[in-house]
Formats: C-alpha cells, sequence, structure tokens
C-alpha cells in the first residue's frame, strides 16, 4: 500500500500485524503495574537481548505512549531482564533455584516482586528472555494492568517450524500474498528491515526454525548448498539467529547429479556418501547453526532413493550420516506417493501411500532424523481424517507437518480460520497405547516415546504483500500456528481472541464480532466446498475456485466415485481399498463401520446411495444441496458482520478485509451453483426445498 507520494504506509496496512500493540486503556482502576513498565533494567550486551529490550521499549512506546528509561536508580520500580547467570542482581534476586530448574533451554520465568519493586522477565538462555519479552507485551495488552504475574513457561514442542515454498525466481509455490520476500529474478533481496521483522513476528509466537525454500528443488536452488550461494544464505541466517531461529534448507536429493559431478545420487554409493559429506562441511563452514536439510523425495516427480532401487531409510540415513558431527537434522517428507496412480481399480489408493511406504522402515531411521507427517492422509484438504502413521511410527523421531498457506481452504481470497482444524488433529486418540490416552499432540511432542527430536512445522502463508498474507484475517492463522506449536494446550477461541485484541485493539464488539468471524469460517468454508469428507472438487494446477472433477491427479476418474448412484471412496477392508485397517482400535473399528463413521468424514470411508441416510436425519443428496445453500447465505453473513465495524479501527484494516469478504460471499455462490448443479445432474433427484439449482 502507497499513498500518493510513493511513501508506504505502515499504519493501517496490516504489516506490523500483531505486533502493532494498538494504544490500551487500561481497564483496572489501580492500573499497579504502569509503575514497573515505565523503566527497564537490563545488564547484559548479548544481541538477543537488546533485541529484547528494543522490543519492550517499542511495544511500550506504542502501547501506553511511554518512552521507557533505563532504571539506573538501584531499587527503583522496573522490569527488570535478563538470563539466570547474566549478572542481572534483579533477577538474581526475584528467582530462586527451583524456579531456575523448572525453566528449560527455551522457557522463561516472570515474576511480580513487590519486595524488589520489579516485574522480572527470567530464563536460562537469551532466546528464553526475548521469548519472555513477547508474553510480558501480550500480558501487558491483554490484560487489565494489575494482573499478578508468577509463572514459569516452556514450550512444548522442540521444534517449532516453518517451511517456505519459496522458489529463487521469486515466486512462491502455493503462495497467495505475493512473491517472495527472499529472492527476486533468481537473485537474494537486499531488504535487512523485512527479514527482521519476519524475524520478530515468528520469534514472538515462538518459532525456533525456518526453512528457505521450496521442497520442489529446482535447478537454481539445488545449487543453495555450494559455495556460490552459501554466503547470501548466511546473511539470512545471521538475521534469524538474533531472534532465536535456525535456518534449514530443502534440499534435492539428486544433487550430486547437477552440473555432472557425480554420475549417481545413489544413498549407499561411497562417492555420494562423501559428495554429501563434503557438502555438509561447507555448509557449516559458513554457518555454523545451520539446522538442516528438509526432503522431499520419490513424489510428485522428484527424484530419491527409488531410483536407485533403495528406500527412504537408506536415503534419509545417507544425508543424517553427513549432517550429524555437526548436530544437523534430516527433516524427511512422508509425503510419498505415485501421482500417476490409476485408481480405476478401485483398490489403489492414494491416502495409504504414506503409511504403507514408512511404517515398515520404523526404527531404522539414525537419531537425527524426523519424519515430516501431513496432518492426513491426502494433501491438506478441507477435512480429512488424521494421518495413520501417527500412533504408528513408535521408534521414529517425527513432526506434525500443517499448511498454513490456505490452498485448499480458500487461497487467502476467503476467510478460513484454520486453528480449529489443528486442535482436532492435535486432540485426535490415535490409540496407540492402547487403553490409555495417545492423542496426536502427545506423539508430535516427543512423550509418547520419548523422541529425541518431534515438533511442528507447517508450509508458511506469508509473502511481499505489505499485510504479509494478503487476507489480514489470514494472519490469525500464522500466530495461531506459532502459538499452538507452543502451546496446544491454548483453545482456538482463546488465540482467536489474542490475536484480535493485539491486531485491532480492545474494542469490545471488534473483538466479539472478528472473533465470531473467525471461529465460524472453516466450518462456512466445508459448508460450501467440502461436504461429508470428499476433498479435490477445484480446478486443476492452480487450485482455486469449482471445478467437481479438475484436480490434476486424478486423469482416469474422480477422487469421490460419484455416479448416478451415489458417491464416496470404499475404504473399508471389506470391500474397499482396506485404508481403514491402518488405524488403531477403536477408530479402525469406527471408520470401517458405516453406521458408526461419523458423518462429516462419510465419503472419505465409504460409499454410498445419494439417498443413505446420515445421523443427522438427512439424506447425502440433501445435506448437499442444504450445506451449499447455507454456506454461501453464512459467507454473506461474515461481510454484513465485518460491516458493522466500520469506524471501529483503522481505515485501511478495515476495508482491505471488506474487499476480501465482498468476493468470498461472490465466490461462495459460484460453488453453491457448481457442485450442486453437478450432484443434481448425477443424481436426478429434486432438492426437498424446491430451490433453484442451475
Ligand atoms: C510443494 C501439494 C501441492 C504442491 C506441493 C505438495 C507437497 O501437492 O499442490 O504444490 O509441493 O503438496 O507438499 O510437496
Amino acid at each position: 500500500m502507497r499513498d500518493a507520494g510513493g511513501q508506504t504506509k505502515i499504519r493501517g496496512s496490516g504489516y506490523e500485524a500483531w505486533l502493532g500493540y494498538p494504544r490500551q486503556q487500561f481497564g483496572g482502576s489501580t492500573a499497579s503495574d504502569l509503575e514497573y513498565y515505565g523503566a527497564l533494567y537490563i545488564v547484559e550486551e548479548n544481541e538477543t537481548l537488546q533485541a529484547a529490550a528494543q522490543e519492550y521499549r517499542r511495544g511500550m512506546a506504542s502501547m501506553l505512549g511511554i518512552a521507557v528509561a533505563n532504571a539506573a536508580e538501584p531499587g527503583g520500580a522496573c522490569v527488570a531482564i535478563g538470563t539466570f547467570q547474566g549478572g542481572n542482581e534483579r533477577i538474581q534476586n526475584v528467582f530462586d533455584e527451583q524456579t531456575i530448574r523448572a525453566v528449560g533451554p527455551e522457557g522463561y520465568a516472570i515474576r511480580k516482586s513487590r519486595e524488589n519493586h520489579c516485574i522480572a522477565v527470567g530464563a536460562s538462555s537469551p532466546i528464553g528472555v526475548l521469548y519472555g519479552v513477547f508474553h510480558l507485551l501480550r500480558l501487558a495488552k491483554t490484560s487489565t494492568g494489575n494482573e499478578a504475574f508468577d509463572e514459569v513457561v516452556n514450550p512444548a514442542n522442540k521444534l517449532r517450524m516453518i517451511n517456505h515454498w519459496d522458489n529463487f525466481d521469486g515466486s512462491i509455490e502455493r503462495g497467495y500474498a505475493g512473491h517472495s520476500f527472499f529472492y527476486k529474478h533468481n537473485r537474494f533481496l537486499d531488504n535487512p528491515q523485512r527479514l527482521r521483522d519476519y524475524a520478530r513476528m515468528m520469534s514472538s509466537v515462538g518459532i525456533n526454525a525456518i526453512a528457505v525454500n521450496n521442497v520442489n528443488v529446482h535447478e537454481q536452488e539445488t545449487l543453495f548448498i555450494s559455495p556460490a550461494y552459501l554466503p547470501d544464505i548466511s546473511n539470512i541466517a545471521d538475521i534469524f539467529r538474533v531472534y532465536g531461529i535456525r535456518l534449514y534448507l530443502s534440499v534435492n536429493f539428486a544433487s550430486p547429479l547437477q552440473g555432472g559431478e557425480l554420475g549417481t545420487a545413489d544413498p549407499l554409493d561411497p562417492e555420494v556418501r562423501s559428495w554429501w559429506r563434503g557438502k555438509a562441511a561447507g555448509i557449516y563452514a559458513a554457518i555454523p547453526d545451520f539446522g538442516g536439510f528438509v526432503v522431499k523425495a520419490d513424489s510428485e516427480n522428484r527424484p530419491g532413493p527409488f531410483t536407485y532401487g533403495r528406500d527412504h531409510a537408506d536415503g534419509a540415513n545417507m544425508l543424517a550420516e553427513a549432517l550429524e558431527p555437526f548436530g544437523g537434522l534430516v527433516i524427511w517428507r512422508c509425503f510419498v506417493y505415485n501421482c500417476k496412480q490409476d485408481w480405476r481399480d478401485r483398490k489403489t489408493d492414494r491416502a495409504r501411500a504414506a503409511y504403507d511406504h514408512f511404517k515398515p522402515l520404523d526404527g531404522r531411521f539414525h537419531t537425527n532424523v524426523i519424519l515430516q507427517i501431513k496432518n492426513g492422509p491426502m494433501d491438506f484438504q478441507v477435512r480429512e481424517p488424521v494421518s495413520p502413521l501417527f500412533g504408528a511410527l513408535q521408534q521414529t523421531n517425527q513432526v506434525i507437518e500443517f499448511q498454513i498457506a490456505q490452498e485448499y481452504t480458500g487461497q487467502q481470497r476467503h476467510v478460513c480460520y484454520l486453528v480449529p482444524q489443528w486442535k482436532e488433529v492435535l486432540e485426535f486418540n490415535t490409540y496407540a497405547k492402547g487403553e490409555e490416552d495417545a492423542p496426536v499432540k502427545h506423539v508430535v511432542d516427543g512423550s509418547i516415546w520419548n523422541n529425541r527430536y518431534s515438533g511442528v512445522a507447517a508450509v508458511s502463508n506469508v509473502g511481499d504483500d505489505l499485510n504479509w498474507t494478503g487476507h489480514l484475517l489470514a494472519q490469525a492463522n500464522l500466530y495461531g500456528y506459532g502459538r499452538l506449536a507452543w502451546n496446544p494446550e491454548l483453545s482456538a477461541e482463546c488465540i482467536a481472541e489474542e490475536w484480535a485484541r493485539l491486531t485491532f485493539g480492545s474494542d469490545p464488539a471488534v473483538l466479539d464480532t472478528v472473533t465470531r468471524i473467525l471461529l465460524d469460517s472453516w466450518s462456512i468454508y466445508e459448508s460450501y466446498t467440502a461436504p461429508l469428507g470428499v476433498g479435490w472438487m477445484i480446478n486443476p494446477d492452480h487450485h482455486y475456485g469449482p471445478n467437481v472433477d479438475g484436480y490434476e491427479y486424478s486423469p482416469w476418474g474422480t477422487y469421490h466415485f460419484a455416479d448416478n448412484r451415489g458417491m464416496g471412496v470404499d475404504r473399508t477392508v471389506r470391500s474397499g481399498t482396506g485404508y481403514s485397517a491402518q488405524y488403531m482400535g477403536p477408530n479402525a473399528e469406527r471408520y470401517e463401520s458405516l453406521e458408526d463413521c461419523p458423518d462429516e468424514l462419510l465419503l472419505f470411508f465409504h460409499h454410498v446411495p445419494y439417498t443413505h441416510v446420515l445421523h443427522s436425519g438427512k439424506t447425502v443428496i440433501q445435506h448437499i444441496y442444504d450445506t451449499h445453500f447455507e454456506g454461501a447465505e453464512r459467507a454473506a453473513e461474515l461481510l454484513a458482520s465485518w460491516q458493522t465495524l466500520q469506524g471501529r479501527m483503522e481505515e485501511g484494516l478495515y476495508l482491505q478485509v471488506e474487499e476480501r469478504l465482498l468476493e468470498q460471499a461472490e465466490h461462495a455462490k459460484e460453488w453453491r451453483d457448481k457442485i450442486n448443479t453437478y450432484f443434481y445432474r448425477k443424481s436426478g433427484i429434486e432438492d426437498q426445498q424446491q430451490r433453484t439449482i442451475y
């Protein structure tokens, strides 16, 4: 957003995201914390601690309009920040041994001590202090000004990662917010301020790892691990480091072949192994805290170990061995499937692929390999079951992969707050421990199997749009992802409210409306796009907009198997692909059974007649008609709700969201009409309510 003079307008653009700290009116009559907020006591010089101090000053200036002083006088009221060992006597006085022991490597403690006249933020590492300061700012923003601060906070997940699908030419695969802010026209962009602001945002929600290039690694990006490119990559890593973020690179499994250096990429070939060891040494010479490699292999036309008759443990372990001496990790994706599969036999099933490939390899991966598993067995659809690999892999480090980028969920042109979906996945009981609860969140935080590495990763939704995410409300997904990765116990409501407050301020009408829009949005989007667990009804390649038979990897039919009698994919053991047996205990039974399968996943697991009656009491076809009519209406209501907020926030923020919601309301009608018409023509069954179906 630029004004007439060409100046970039930050206020009202969304650029500051949740770090803009709108002016705060404390509600409490005895806003006693204010006496502390005006002065800061810090003694350490470390860059990360200085960044923490800067954040604090910036936040307080914006929120309270105060210029924070350096706390010079001994004993004066202040906020004191520092590491436990860093020589800050306020910190030393406030925190006892027991508290210090309870704080993990990235955690922090916050305590208000009247005796010591301070609010203290202490940690065992500088990054812990920075996280603590972000937390204090959040508290100050969301509090009444008179809280009893006293908590120790540690992240639940070790790895809290973002994957960029940015290409060196500046495009972003599945990017819906402009171009890359790392690269353009095969050059590194020189925009350290933008990178710093990005790192601040990510750090403020606890992200500690970022892979900066697409998992589909093309010719140019294959060279990122070579001396010609490492100095530029290392500049990015320098910025990230201050904010506690390690840089990762996606690598091409066939890298040794590029430029004819070697004649093979066979993971068991000694020359190949030594080639990768050499590369690792070169990378660590340039970036001593380099995180490691992210790898997509043998999937969607990417090279991989299958070419050489090797399996994925062979492939991953070869890279792991190269990175091991430097403490690096291999993050190996389980999104491995044959996109050219012919489904006509109705036994072949893409949903089976990840489990079929990786379950037999459990226990064979090196200790510095982490498998990255998409949340569902297919591909980030609006609705799919949880991947059965969670719980099935018991001797393997693993992270879950979400997609913040809204590839199949409205492409950041429609609002679709995904935190409720992610929460459902994280709470899903895998039954991996029989009677004992074994939810996905405890599989991925490593606590169930005592994994050395564990955590959460997600595909980023940012680009060079001034507001980062295209749709301003899509910032809530980015924010929410980070908050959830840090603490999966937070509720979707609490995260939505927190984000709204940090972004728009504390006007109750705004908070209430924004929170409601966010919380309703997934169900609204689902209702006009993806009935009963059917996905993929999108235009080929770009995946935007309705096209019932459109998806490019279904040239032999469809992913919904609709004919004139019924629809859905039979994934039962009894008569279908047998996928339901990949689940454990009650999950396998529930999905196998037509009676017990939950409505929202019915057509994912069963092929049924259009007249099949759901638990809701409606037939499948009537459900499709009703949800599509209702969905379009509810999309229009989102716009109407938003319009009640005019004049209650910065105009720039209001207008950009209004524009997107207008588009969504229109486009929901197109979805309604295309899908209803398709299934009306297929089934020949009239709508009970006699509404017009085109
Ligand atoms: C980066 C889906 C997307 C691809 C993406 C792939 C993946 O198929 O459409 O763009 O490739 O997932 O996760 O690797």
